[in-house]
């Protein structure tokens, strides 16, 4: 492999902070950088201050990589912060949920009645035989009560495992057994594309595969025909599954009576708040590690100051709670925050292409936080379904889960900001619990592609193969401009304390390839204004005739042409160069492939960003293999273009796309 990263794609469109956003913006002095990076326990600190704690910590930081402990000493509970605190304050009859279900019918739950809620529900807990250091398997929709479960658990010191309502029984019982949970909470449905997914169904197949530690399945009624449908619509057919008495329970049956009053257990800040399990490329899914204290710390500012968190805002984050995002900017930052959030169960697409913008000029929401994958596609769909809603309540825009191309970027920002809303690019992941890298938006010029600086208090650094590159602590702060590794070099609170019962997996994942740094795995540059440019996952990387290039820069360049919606790029053995460059691409709405098209796009990218980066092939397509948070699979995609058998497809939103993909490419080849 080369010493760098080549980066080629050069953007230099900026958008500067505007004044009037300015003058009302939770923090827009500059300032904060240089003070955090000179003391960032001090600056961490500052904030754990902001949350309650039954007792204080004795001291902020312990670190001996890979092991951090913060707020040491301190005893805190994250439901308390997230939820009493408000409930027994100014907030008590504040919306701490306002939820919106596809087939139509919403719901708003005040600070009060959640308290009351997680309280009934905690004490149901109890006395299913739940309690402080056990573990709950978590597989619901997203609706209010996958909330109050995660607070539930928390409450009472029981660590949740929330595991995403579309994976399989396989999968379930994989990571329920991998956590040892005593119990799964379920629905006996969910709400999809006018269909039921039979999530208790598939509990009992899990069960079935075998899961010991499961004494009992608890099961929320939401979609049967006593369910909360309230739009007169009879509820679709579904697997209701079978009921075995003496281990399964109904919510209603047992949650109603409940008292409201169940004091929170007061926790080590260092205590297991939740395992979230993460696939891994290879091997079977991580299960990673947040603890308390760090953890609401890092959830808490970040929501504060990268989303501009004020309490008049209804916070929009469209990621389902079985990701890390709808931990961290569903529940657990913004009600920190004493936000009010906004949550939707359904598709974007239901009934109608609109469906995103209708929910956000019904409910007034202010702050839209949502992955490029889900701006790809309305970009494709056309602007015709945003320009018929009313979506002035906006005034921010974020984005997470992937580089968003330059193109996506400044659509966004037109078509769904209308100029008038910042666009903050969030980089971070599962592992570090909160957002990372961001703009923020009172303070920070963006620039399209590019996710700016480190949030103040942490430390980035783009490290060549050797392990050498400066800190970047802030805006202003340059090293070589170039491409590398991204690391982490300093301990910050909301990182994963590990991998469940894993911890050399933990050392040599993340702590192995530099010495006392965290090794993310990206693939990112610097520019020359200090800039910092995600390139996407590192195994992704092409070697091209000796550089390594970003498929990311490849796929901008040809998003960047007004034909195309979306593409994927991957490097393909080659005798010669190694690699070549291969890409698939999806058309915008109203785009038809014609004879000279696939020409027209390699003769673009190579005039965007060199003749170095020309695709030697495009496969023009109708979908990509994306997970369920909407991550394109390139591996899988290797492995079609190579013309080898598929590898692992388990955690594929849509397994059908790619055989599709691998019959068309095949068939196209002959
Ligand atoms: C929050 C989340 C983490 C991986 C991460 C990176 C990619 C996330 C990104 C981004 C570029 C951004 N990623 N945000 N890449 N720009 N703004 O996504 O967590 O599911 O664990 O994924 O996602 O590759 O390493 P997770």
């Amino acid at each position: 492999m080369s010493e760098t990263i080549q980066t080629l794609l050069q953007e230099n469109r900026s958008f500067p902070p505007s004044p009037e956003f300015i003058a009302q913006a939770n923090v827009s002095d500059p300032e904060i950088y240089a003070k955090a990076a000179a003391d960032p326990e001090a600056f961490w600190e500052s904030w754990a201050k902001q949350l309650d704690w039954f007792e204080p910590w004795h001291t902020v930081c312990e670190f001996t990589p890979p092991d951090a402990k913060w707020f040491v000493g301190g005893k805190l509970n994250a439901t308390y912060n997230c939820v009493d605190r408000h409930a027994n304050g100014a907030r008590k009859d504040k919306p701490a949920i306002i939820w919106e279900a596809e087939p139509g019918n919403s719901r708003t739950i005040t600070y009060g009645e959640l308290k009351d809620e997680v309280s009934r529900l905690a004490n149901a807990f109890k006395a299913l035989g739940v309690g402080k250091g056990d573990r709950v398997s978590v597989y619901m929709p997203m609706v209010p009560e996958l909330a109050y479960v995660m607070l539930a658990c928390a409450r009472i010191g029981a660590a949740h495992s929330v595991v995403f309502g579309g994976f399989s029984a396989e999968s379930l019982e994989e990571r329920t057994n991998d956590a040892d949970c005593k119990l799964i909470v379920t629905a006996d449905g969910g709400w999809r594309r006018g269909h039921i997914v039979p999530l208790k169904a598939t509990v009992d197949e899990a069960m079935d595969l075998g899961c010991p530690s499961v004494s009992h399945v608890l099961v929320l009624k939401h979609v049967g025909p006593e369910g909360t449908l309230t739009n007169g619509l009879a509820a679709p057919k579904y697997n209701e599954g079978v009921w075995q008495e003496g281990r399964d329970v109904w919510w209603h049956e047992i949650v109603p009576q409940q008292s409201t009053d169940c004091p929170c257990e007061p926790m080590d800040s260092e205590d297991l708040l939740f395992i979230l399990y993460t696939s891994g490329s290879t091997g079977k899914p991580k299960g990673i590690v947040h603890t308390t204290g760090g953890y609401m710390t890092g959830t808490y500012a970040t929501s504060k100051w990268v989303f501009d968190l004020k309490d008049e805002d209804i916070h929009f984050c469209t990621a389902d709670c079985g990701w890390v995002t709808g931990h961290s900017y569903v529940v657990y930052g913004p009600m920190a925050n004493g936000a009010t959030v906004l949550m939707y169960e359904g598709a974007p697409d239901t009934p109608d292409k609109d469906r995103l913008w209708r929910i956000i000029e019904k409910h007034k929401a202010t702050i839209l936080y949502t992955a490029p994958t889900a701006i790809r596609a309305f970009m494709k769909w056309g602007t015709q379904y945003p320009d018929r809603c009313d979506m002035s309540s906006l005034r921010l825009l974020g984005s997470v889960g992937e580089p968003i191309n330059p193109e996506a970027w400044i659509w966004y920002h037109e078509t769904i900001g209308k100029g008038r809303c910042p666009v903050v690019d969030t980089w971070w992941q599962t592992e570090t619990g909160a957002i990372m890298i961001t703009a923020l938006p009172g303070i920070t010029a963006t620039k399209p592609g590019s996710a700016t600086q480190p949030f103040p208090g942490i430390s980035v650094s783009v490290y060549s193969e050797s392990g050498v590159g400066n800190q970047i602590t802030g805006p202003g702060v340059t090293g070589k401009a170039g491409g590398g590794f991204l690391v982490l070099t300093k301990p910050w609170p909301s990182m994963t304390r590990g991998i469940f019962n894993d911890p050399a997996r933990f050392q040599r994942t993340y702590w192995s390839r530099f010495e006392n740094a965290y090794f993310a795995g990206d693939g990112v540059k610097l520019d020359e204004e200090g800039y910092l440019w995600l390139l996407g996952r590192v195994d992704d990387i092409m070697l091209v005739s000796g550089h390594n290039i970003s498929t990311m820069e490849v796929e901008s360049a040809l998003v960047d042409h007004p034909s195309v919606a979306e593409a994927a790029v991957i490097g393909k053995t080659h005798d010669l160069k190694g690699q070549a460059i291969s890409a698939f691409v999806i058309l915008r709405g109203g785009h038809e492939n014609h004879p000279g098209l696939v020409d027209e796009l390699k003769g673009h990218v190579a005039h965007k960003i060199g003749a170095l980066a020309r695709p030697d092939d495009i496969f023009v397509c109708a979908e990509l293999p994306k997970t369920r948070s909407g991550k394109i699979m390139r591996r899988l995609l290797r492995d079609v273009a190579e013309g080898r058998a598929l590898g692992d497809t388990t955690t594929l939103a849509d397994p059908a796309v790619v055989a599709l993909l691998k019959d068309k490419y095949e068939s196209s080849e002959s």
